[in-house]
């Protein structure tokens, strides 16, 4: 998929260095040719291919068991998998790093200098995941997508584990393992794989209205981005921070992209799932490897003690967000990827994050989601990796760790200390206590009476969902009404689907009517509660466009054939390559294509049955001579590459023959388009089309950047 080749990704990864990569270089093997073949134990192996056995030299006997060498291959393959992640098992990582800006507001509000000193880089590990599917499940699925951030500070390591959704499905932790098992494959079959279109999932949301935000969130755009380089991360929960004057305050933390926010839509990310099931991932890779490391700006919404019941929401609610218009968002820093992992195994695999793990100056709060996940993510990474887990490369701080903690499965720290306990004899000696620096907890005042029990302002579960729905654009709103209607129009028991339209009807009248109709749901008479009308910035993608539009690290497919204008090539070419994005020459054949000067001088990068248009975000077809146009035109699967990228509503432009087998293309799709048929230069878009005779290549080329930025 990438544009350059291994050793180019090799040479530009490793000029990338901070403190953790330095770490990793501990652990990290170099094989070169003349690395011998080993086993385990180290004595050289001189042959891998044939078992030890006994022969007459003509005829195969028995293999031998006291073959050592064939039995501890088998064995290491054997044990090779671990349990996958109980959710979140799909997913990939990149390293890179932190940087608090100059003048960073986070001084007003912590201490912690990972959000306050703009002198420092702290390493970070991110991986990004979906939630339902297994391990191989495809990227592109309808889900809330995982944003977990490793930050590997001075003071230890800080992870903030959040999605791209910035609210949950239930307030309280002991509702997870419920909606994890509803929206998880059915249990008889174990069927639907990487969906939450199903009986179950819509049967727990329906009777559980506390998710009815969330599923807002996840039934929108949000629920198929076009890249993870493209989409908002969120903490979602709760935590605090404090102040050098010992003040708390509450904050949310928020991950903006500079690329903006982007979506598939619905029917690419269907097809995707099966042509390139590792869309993202690869996009991940491609980004960094091609030198346009994807970036984010970390922003703060605090809230001062004194003010948490200032709201008609409760701050401590995951489901609810913070309006931008109440608690303003305050930019603090930036994340940047800039390197692949080496192996992916021991970096993304097991890669292992704790939202307990906070540095001092960074704190929880009574958030009942945050307290319960305090518990689990420690919990879930003994089955999974050993209690040794922190142990791991990946895992470890880059500062010093020194503790009581001995043995356990894998340990692989010898301390040289003839005692293991505190206080001891040696009490002078470490490891010993540390006041200054140390993590002390806040002291927070708690009165109560134990019970089990949801107070008043988290039994309001309507409101924001409503006020997300208000703030969609309208083609916003069509992919809800279409996301929700694919959805119940899986499930089969109609107790699920007509639960659900009721639900809407909650939300929005319209919403449900619309849904209803398409389901065959509940049709509402009148709507169930009033719309309060009220929208919030922030809520719809287009409040994230970038403040200038990029093409950066977009992929765009340029057609051709032999007979192709070579300058018309290269000019975009050159054109695309300058404003950052990713071109690829798609033809008949990968390799030599002849050009209409003669020669086999343009070189493809596919062809034409390897790739589809999904997986491009603009298409260009230039100039040629005729047979070029009629190799085109006469090729279904170019026609039907224009015709489904038109109905994504991609950018398509061409010149001349490239225009009129566009318009050849689409002919049947949009009549009223008047294409030249002459050879002259014309550009056709699917946003605004454009057509006049008389374009030249450069504003063609402007007018793919310009476009295909939206
Ligand atoms: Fe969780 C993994 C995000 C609620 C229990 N969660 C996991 C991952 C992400 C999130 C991104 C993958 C981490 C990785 O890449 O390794 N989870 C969230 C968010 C939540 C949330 C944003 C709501 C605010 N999670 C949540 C609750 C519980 C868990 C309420 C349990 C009470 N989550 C887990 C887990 C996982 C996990 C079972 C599985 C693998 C892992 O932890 O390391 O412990």
């Amino acid at each position: 998929m990438s544009t350059v080749g291994q050793s180019v990704k090799q040479a530009f990864t490793s000029m990338v260095n901070n403190a953790k990569i330095s770490d990793l270089k501990r652990d990290t093997v170099e094989i070169t040719p003349s690395t011998g073949l080993t086993t385990d134990h180290g004595v050289y192996i001189p042959e891998t291919d044939n078992w030890l056995r006994l022969s007459d030299g003509q005829k195969h006997g028995p293999s031998l068991l006291e073959d050592q060498i064939a039995r501890e291959k088998i064995h290491r393959f054997d044990h090779e998998r671990i349990p996958e992640r109980v959710v979140h098992a799909r997913g990939t990582g990149a390293h890179g790093y932190f940087k608090a800006f100059e003048g960073s507001p986070a001084s007003k509000y912590t201490f912690a200098p990972v959000l306050t000193d703009p002198s420092r880089t702290t390493p970070v590990f991110v991986r990004f995941s979906t939630v339902q599917g297994s391990r191989g499940s495809a990227d592109t699925v309808r889900d809330v997508r995982g944003f977990a951030v490793k930050m590997y500070t001075e003071e230890g390591n800080w992870d903030i584990v959040g999605n791209n959704i910035p609210v949950f499905f239930i307030q309280d932790a002991i509702k997870f393992p419920d909606i994890i098992h509803a929206v998880k494959p059915e249990p008889h079959n174990e069927v639907p794989q990487g969906q939450s279109a199903h009986n179950n999932f819509w049967d727990f949301v329906g009777l559980q209205p506390e998710s009815a935000h969330m599923v807002c969130w996840a039934m929108s755009d949000r629920g198929i981005p076009r890249s993870y380089r493209m989409m908002q991360g969120f903490g979602v929960n709760t935590y605090t921070l404090i102040n050098p004057a010992g003040e708390r305050f509450f904050v949310k933390f928020h991950w903006q992209p500079e690329l903006g926010v982007h979506s598939l839509v619905w029917d690419e990310a269907l097809k995707l799932g099966g042509q390139d099931p590792d869309f993202h991932r690869k996009d991940l890779e491609e980004a960094i490897v091609n030198g346009a490391p994807p970036k984010w700006t970390l922003a703060i919404q605090t809230i001062a003690e004194k003010d948490e019941h200032n709201f008609d929401f409760d701050i401590l609610d995951a489901t609810k967000v913070w309006p931008a218009e109440l608690v303003p968002l305050q930019e603090v820093g930036e994340l940047v990827l800039n390197k692949t992992v080496d192996e992916f195994f021991p970096e993304t695999e097991q890669a292992a994050f704790c939202t307990s793990h906070v540095v001092p100056g960074i704190g929880f709060s009574d958030d009942p989601l945050l307290q319960g996940r305090n518990f689990s993510y420690f919990d879930t990474q003994i089955t999974r990796l050993g209690i040794n887990w922190e142990q791991l490369p990946i895992n470890r701080p880059v500062c010093p760790v020194m503790n009581h903690h001995r043995d356990g499965q894998h340990q692989s720290r010898i301390h040289k200390s003839p005692v293991n306990y505190w206080p001891n004899r040696k009490s002078a000696g470490p490891p010993v206590p540390v006041e200054k620096g140390g993590y002390h907890d806040f002291a927070q005042k708690v009165a109560g009476i134990k019970q089990r029990i949801r107070t008043p302002k988290f039994q309001e579960h309507f409101n924001q969902a409503q006020l997300f729905v208000n703030s969609l654009a309208p083609h916003e709103r069509a992919h809800l009404i279409a996301a929700f209607s694919f959805e119940l129009s899986h499930c089969d028991d109609p107790v699920v689907y007509e639960t659900y339209t009721k639900v809407l009807n909650h939300i929005d009248f319209n919403l449900a009517k619309d849904v209803a109709a398409n389901v065959g749901g509940v049709m509402p008479e009148k709507p169930a509660r009033e719309n309060h009308g009220k929208k919030s910035f922030g809520l719809s993608q287009l409040d994230f466009a970038p403040s200038k539009p990029t093409i950066k690290s977009r992929r765009i497919a340029i057609l051709v054939a032999d007979g192709v204008d070579l300058s018309g090539v290269m000019v975009m070419k050159a054109a695309l390559k300058a404003g950052g994005a990713v071109p690829f020459v798609i033809a008949p054949r990968r390799g030599h294509i002849s050009t209409s000067s003669g020669g086999e001088n343009l070189f493809a990068d596919h062809h034409f049955e390897g790739q589809r248009s999904t997986m491009f975000d603009a298409l260009y077809i230039p100039r040629g001579n005729e047979l070029f146009g009629k190799t085109l035109r006469g090729n279904g699967r170019v026609v039907h590459w224009i015709a489904e990228a038109f109905g994504h509503c991609k950018t398509i432009a061409g010149i001349g023959e490239g225009s009129k087998t566009i318009a050849f293309a689409l002919s049947h799709f949009v009549s009223e388009l008047s294409f030249s048929s002459s050879d002259s230069d014309t550009v056709v878009t699917s946003y605004g089309v454009i057509t006049a005779g008389s374009y030249s290549l450069k504003s063609a080329a402007t007018d793919v950047l310009n476009i295909a930025s939206g």
